[in-house]
């Protein structure tokens, strides 16, 4: 089983703080890109200018629906997600069979059952209250990207019609290389292990799924006193003011593959948390202990 049905229910509460805390993480992006645009001493080496960047796609999720384009070229994506909506969205974005489609998913979904093998997750950007930056190399082929989140009457906004089928073309042009990671984020059943201590700032992770089952993470910077137990328990049930704002991640890779997240992290406490249901019990992988308190100073 890689697919949840439990993922973050907002309630308005949450949202409206998260609409105020996302511009301040909106804030600390836009003067860390001034600090970036300062003329920088260093001379660029000729080789970089010629690799290729990777290809840009952004992603607007409202309620509910995907405003993203249809056709996307092969190769290094970023897929640059922000929200319009009231409620939180995400992209769980599946590889899918040649001949199969975003009915496929829905038939799947409405029919029940283990996630079938004709579809592949390949990872995209989580919930957050800014813009998540997320980037993987896409084979091209059928893909269907569709949002998983439940509203608070407790259906998944795929079944409201929040889904896409995107195809990705071969592409002709040199395979840009991998963004540079200054730490990298191993996903393991049941831990969130890193390199090396998170300091505030913007960073570039590269996420592995060391397996052997299908791996998310959602995180979320904690309010004051709040836990990451007082973060999963909200998510299970939103009641009163929120402990913490949403700040992305990504949604399920399987074991073997590593993406990258583009994060500015403010210093202070956040809740490391993983939804996905387990393939032996069918709790959440949070039960078996993958939810983790992460500093930031
Ligand atoms: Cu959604």
């Amino acid at each position: 089983m890689t697919l949840s049905v439990r993922r973050i229910a907002p309630s308005r509460a949450l949202m409206l703080r998260a609409m105020v805390a996302g511009s301040l993480v909106l804030g600390a992006s836009s003067a860390d890109a001034q600090a970036a645009a300062k003329p920088s001493p260093r001379v660029v080496a000729p080789s970089r200018a010629i690799v290729a960047a990777a290809n840009v796609v952004n992603i607007v999720t409202t309620d509910y629906a995907f405003d993203m384009p249809t056709s996307i070229p092969a190769g290094l994506t970023t897929m640059r997600l922000s929200n319009k909506g009231k409620e939180l969205h995400h992209v769980y974005l599946v590889k899918v069979e040649a001949g199969r489609s975003s009915k496929d998913v829905i038939a799947w979904l409405k029919a029940g059952g283990p996630p079938p093998k004709w579809m592949r997750p390949v990872g995209g950007p989580n919930a957050s209250a800014g813009v998540t930056e997320f980037t993987s190399t896409l084979a091209a082929g059928s893909y269907v990207a569709f949002c998983v989140i439940p509203s608070p009457d407790g259906v998944p906004h795929v079944m409201k019609g929040m889904l896409k089928d995107v195809q990705v073309t071969p592409s002709t042009t040199a395979p840009a290389a991998p963004p540079k990671a200054d730490v990298t984020l191993t996903l393991k059943d049941y831990d969130f292990v890193f390199s090396k201590p998170l300091s505030p700032g913007k960073h570039v992770i590269a996420v592995t799924n060391a397996g052997p089952q299908p791996h998310e993470f959602f995180f979320a910077k904690l309010a004051p006193g709040k836990t990451p137990a007082d973060m999963a328990a909200f998510a299970e049930k939103p009641a009163g003011a929120p402990p913490g704002m949403p700040m992305g991640g990504i949604t399920d890779i399987l074991p073997g593959d590593t993406v990258y997240l583009t994060v500015t992290v403010p210093a202070g406490e956040y809740a490391f948390i993983c939804f996905d249901p387990d393939a032996k019990d069918g709790k959440p992988h949070l039960a078996h202990g993958m939810i983790k308190q992460i500093s930031v100073k």
